[in-house]
């Protein structure tokens, strides 16, 4: 039950055991027919070798490096026969224990096999080198099913072929972690249905080339990956009765703002900014007055202004190539440039503070020139905006001046306001461009390429939302595999109303009830004037202290439950990002530019912002939404989303962390296979009636046993006898049309009385010879 799942989330080796044969019990066994095991040595890492010897509590084990180790038998767990070395699909092993799914993944991988399958998941681990498995020739293989093995193609083949033949919305659910390789499997993805799809009018040209775009404005090199996508993106792409695609649309999640205006060293911004600086045609470079990167300070905070063997000029060409196939006029094109400029320069407009003041003056240099222009509002009302808040006294508004922290906090407000302004005017533009045959289209398929779950030194409020997503993401996928069991058993016949599984929704409760919630507590800690991080921590350990999934922490934190693990959140931050301040004013100076992006970046604010009560204390803020209350109301809408459509999903995996070829570091590796739920699949498919085996199988194994054995019997029938005999209650295992299905354990009981009688009847032995044969 709901313990169990508790206790799954925290615990390391939480990986489910395969029940039969147990080895604790069959050491005997194990070391008659030489098999292998996996031994854990004191670093924690598992090696192969063979029992020699047990006593009591321990074996002697032989390891592949002709060590001999003396080992408890608690520490060994039985490892696959070689003749399944490699296997496509994790759920044919023998044995799921997680030394022996990360030995197949590294068996795979350094035979150059880089996808891989659990159940109906897809495994794609980052080859980090160029593979020759993609283009024509493997598409049309994949689509004449010349090809099987597993492959982003076949599951994009299978979406397709689904939604085509029943008519039902499909989903492609891409994560892992920064690196991994998903918006490279998402362009995959899109490739293979770009190329199903011939005759859709250059629309699939189009899709594709939209990825580079919001690549450009919503990618950044960071220390993880030289391209991460520092947004969500869900991509719908609609196709016409015939299955041609016929158009598309685009939602993004939670952009990363802060990296507009603050970067860690050896990060860079976003693409666009170097992009800009060094493809700008001479014209454009001289009418937005652009200098090279290294002049704006929001880019030379960090030294890394360049990405190996990445040419931005060239970047650039490409990127107008693709604004122009999504017909942007060159109007907003311009438009959208004096803006990047603009954001640029304000990162360079400086403040001085005077002699024993303590508030600021803007100095009236170039920047702020630039900005002014570059807007459109008048210089005075730039300098006023950045250096004063007006403030509401009785019936009159007093101006009230800034001090350094305050201006510089409303100057990078304002940068990341239309940064962030602009990518989702940007989102809007490609939207429209695609949107042509979206109204007769029926069936869809949506690929989601969202951050993993993320568990750092220091967590923030960033990695509070990102493992909020994937605990919603995670329940979407327990559900799923429950389905797909409950078919199974359904079409064998068998009642699944007796099985239990394992939910999340325990975690999700904790983020998202109200009043008492996470989500909840922190709005209203955010609406309280006096609150701060501190005071947040106190009203999450004084309201959740009993819940399971929440412990307070020391120093202002509190940990979380995940499905995936236990996760440190510091609490430092959580109310300003939550926040995400935006004084009236800067909303004011933005309306009253005279171009028309910033003034349409104000209006969409406004208007998403109740009137304050005209003489409340509220006058002097916006009453916006909370990002966390926002960030929530989105996932309900990607979920609903997600409910209409069959799901398949990907999981990307990073072999190592120096994004090298050709190396596979196994405790990255099986760190994700837990984060991402692989692990967590076969606990699924393992869950109810883990042991399922055909009325053959059973009847030929164990049929020796009977009293009465008669040669004439059905399958079936010994089956039921065997039951029978051996006392094993109706409420362990089930009957289905083909197969017994047994809950955890019951084999082993069999097994042993099998094994007794082995031992002892030379008799019966030949006579299970005969039978095994
Ligand atoms: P991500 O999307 O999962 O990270 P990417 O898709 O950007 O990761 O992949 C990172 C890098 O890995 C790419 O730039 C390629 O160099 C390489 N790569 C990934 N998949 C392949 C492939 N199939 N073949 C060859 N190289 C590949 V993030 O967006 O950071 O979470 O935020
Ligand atoms: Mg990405």
């Amino acid at each position: 039950g709901d313990k169990d799942s508790a206790d799954f989330a925290v615990k390391s080796s939480s990986f489910p055991k395969f029940k039969e044969p147990e080895l604790n019990e069959n050491l005997g066994y194990f070391i008659k027919k030489k098999l292998r095991v996996w031994c854990q040595l004191k670093d924690g890492q598992w090696e192969l070798g063979h029992i020699q010897s047990t006593s009591a509590e321990t074996a002697s084990v032989l390891l592949g490096n002709g060590s001999l180790v003396i080992a408890s038998t608690g520490e060994l767990l039985p490892a696959n026969p070689d003749i399944l070395e490699g296997v496509d699909d994790l759920i044919q092993l023998s044995y799921l224990n997680e030394p022996s799914v990360l030995h197949n993944l590294q068996f795979r991988f350094t035979h150059d096999k880089f996808y891989s399958k659990a159940g109906s998941v897809l495994i794609a681990i980052n080859p980090f080198k160029k593979l020759k498995l993609y283009g024509n020739d493997y598409i049309t293989a994949y689509r004449q099913k010349l090809m099987d093995s597993p492959h982003v193609y076949a599951i994009t083949d299978t979406a397709y072929s689904e939604m085509m033949r029943d008519e039902v919305n499909q989903s492609l659910i891409i994560s892992g972690e920064s690196g991994a390789g998903k918006t490279e499997t998402a362009k995959i993805a899109m490739q293979y249905l770009g190329a199903l799809s011939g005759g859709s009018g250059g629309m699939d040209q189009k899709i594709y080339q939209t990825s580079s775009i919001l690549e450009a404005f919503g990618n950044a090199k960071t220390s993880r990956n030289d391209n991460s996508s520092r947004f969500g993106k869900l991509i719908e792409i609609y196709f016409s009765a015939t299955g041609t695609i016929c158009g598309a649309k685009i939602q993004t999640f939670l952009l990363e703002k802060s990296r507009v205006v603050q970067l860690a060293q050896g990060e860079r911004s976003y693409h666009i900014f170097y992009q800009i600086c060094a493809g700008a045609s001479s014209v454009l470079k001289e009418k937005l007055n652009l200098k090279a990167a290294s002049e704006y300070k929001y880019l030379n905070q960090s030294s890394r202004l360049v990405v190996d063997n990445v040419n931005d000029a060239e970047k650039f060409a490409q990127l107008m190539e693709a604004l122009n196939t999504i017909h942007l006029s060159e109007e907003d094109q311009q438009h959208a440039f004096e803006m990047l400029a603009a954001v640029l320069w304000m990162g360079n407009i400086s403040f001085q503070v005077a002699e024993n003041e303590n508030y600021v003056e803007v100095l009236s240099d170039e920047a702020c020139k630039m900005v002014a222009s570059l807007l459109g509002c008048s210089l005075e009302d730039l300098i006023l905006a950045l250096s004063t808040h007006k403030i509401r006294a009785g019936k009159e508004t007093v101006a009230k001046k800034l001090t350094l922290q305050q201006a510089i906090d409303t100057r990078d407000a304002l940068a990341k306001f239309v940064y962030a302004s602009l990518f989702e005017w940007l989102v809007e533009k490609i939207n429209r461009s695609l949107v042509k045959g979206r109204w007769q289209s029926r069936r869809s398929i949506s690929i989601l390429d969202i951050y993993g779950f993320e568990s750092f030194k220091k967590n923030s409020f960033e990695q509070f939302c990102i493992n909020y997503a994937n605990e919603r993401l995670q329940q979407h996928f327990n559900r799923h595999l429950f389905k797909l069991q409950q078919e199974e058993y359904e079409s064998d016949g068998i009642d699944w109303t007796k099985v239990e599984f394992e939910d999340n929704q325990e975690c999700l409760d904790l983020f998202e009830k109200k009043p008492i919630g996470l989500i909840s507590l922190l709005d209203e800690e955010s609406n309280f004037p006096n609150g701060s991080d501190l005071t947040f921590a106190n009203k999450l350990k004084q309201h959740l202290e009993d819940h399971p999934s929440f412990k307070g922490e020391r120093g202002g934190a509190f940990s979380v439950r995940h499905y995936a693990g236990e996760v440190l959140y510091n609490t430092t931050g959580f109310l300003e990002k939550n926040r995400d301040p935006l004084q009236p004013d800067t909303i004011q100076l933005l309306s009253s530019c005279s171009r028309q992006l910033p003034q349409l970046f104000a209006s969409n604010m406004q208007s998403q912002t109740p009137k304050p009560p005209s003489n409340g204390p509220g006058a002097s803020e916006l009453h916006r939404k909370s990002v966390g209350t926002k960030f929530k109301g989105q996932l309900f809408k990607l979920m609903q989303q997600l409910n209409n459509c069959t799901p398949h999903f990907i999981r990307c995996i990073k072999p190592n962390s120096k994004l090298l070829p050709g190396l596979y570091e196994k405790p990255l590796v099986l760190e994700q296979l837990r984060c991402c739920g692989v692990l967590e699949v076969v606990r699924i498919s393992r869950s109810g009636y883990p042991t399922r085996v055909t009325h053959q199988e059973f009847a030929e194994r164990y049929g020796f046993l009977l009293s009465e054995f008669g040669v004439t019997q059905d399958p079936l029938s010994i089956s039921a006898s065997v039951l029978q005999q051996f006392g094993i209650q109706p409420e362990m295992y089930q009957v289905g049309y083909t197969k017994l299905y047994f809950r955890v354990g019951q084999i082993g009981a069999l097994e042993d009385t099998r094994k007794r009688v082995l031992q002892g009847t030379l008799e019966v032995q030949k006579h299970f010879r005969r039978h095994l044969a």
